[in-house]
């Protein structure tokens, strides 16, 4: 099969089933979209390289045309029943998804893999899902474009159906980043010797603090004098209110849930 790679991830023959997979936390995610070119560079910053590079990840995506079988390669088709626009044809999506997790029903998926449709349907994405995401062995990214997916693909292939939020993209892609974005960092090792990825914003349900540094003086704009004083009681106490009246301000949603 003349499948399209972007990433070069080193894969030994056989290495699903031998033991340094059982060793080390390692997750797999693989993308089935038809623009791979779009993600040629994305996860080559930061805290993603590096959680690459220590083998703690493995990310590639897949050209959807790659599983197509008649001679034009067509991945969309008009949609039953009329309208505008075209569908992601089912065949090539189930194909793709059998040969890259190896099966092609929900039901049969072994333990540890999620196969998610991105899709403005879905449910909304959150950091409780990315760390359900984080712990997987193998996650498999749909993209959806066009007017959308054939539906016997969220009704019977995926276990996942998941927006990232209300508002309107031109397909799956952008979405499938956020997602890989948010569960890579959560994989142990990700963060380094940074903070711990469970102290953050969202763990205790307020935004982050605001944060200083040098100049003290920046044009006339003052950093607040008791982040200067090294009272850290004092500071503590000014950053939790900060916090709170930041979320009050931008995000109330957040104080009444
Ligand atoms: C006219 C009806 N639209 C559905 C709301 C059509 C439509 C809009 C956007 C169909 C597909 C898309 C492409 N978007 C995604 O595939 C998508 C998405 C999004 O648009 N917002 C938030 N999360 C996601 S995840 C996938």
């Amino acid at each position: 099969m003349s499948r399209t790679s972007w990433f070069g991830s080193i894969r030994r023959k056989g290495f699903w089933n031998c033991e340094i997979n059982e060793s080390t936390e390692m997750l797999r995610v693989d993308i089935i979209t038809i623009f791979p070119g779009f993600f040629r560079e994305v996860f080559d910053y930061g805290i993603i390289r590096r959680a690459r590079a220590a083998k703690l990840v493995t990310v590639e995506a897949h050209d959807l045309r790659a599983w197509t079988s008649d001679k034009h390669h067509m991945v969309d088709d008009r949609p039953f029943g009329g309208g505008d626009g075209m569908v992601l044809k089912a065949e090539p999506i189930f194909a793709a998804v059998e040969s890259l997790a190896g099966a092609s029903r929900r039901e049969d998926f072994p333990e540890g893999r999620r196969v998610v449709l991105l899709s403005p349907q879905g449910r909304t994405f959150n950091q409780s899902l990315a760390t359900e995401f984080a712990a997987c062995q193998q996650l498999v990214l749909i993209c959806g474009r066009y007017e959308g997916v054939d539906e016997r693909v969220a009704e019977t292939l995926v276990t996942d159906e998941v927006s990232i939020g209300d508002y309107v993209l031109s397909g799956g892609e952008p979405a499938a980043i956020v997602v890989v974005d948010a569960a890579i960092r959560l994989l142990p090792g990700a963060l380094g010797s940074e903070t711990s990825a469970t102290t953050e914003s969202f763990s205790d349900g307020l935004l982050d603090y605001p944060h200083y540094t040098r100049p003290t003086d920046f044009g006339g704009l003052q950093v607040p004098e008791v982040l200067l004083t090294g009272h850290h009681a004092e500071i503590a106490r000014w950053r939790r209110e900060a916090a709170l009246a930041k979320t009050k301000r931008n995000r109330p949603d957040l104080l009444k849930g």
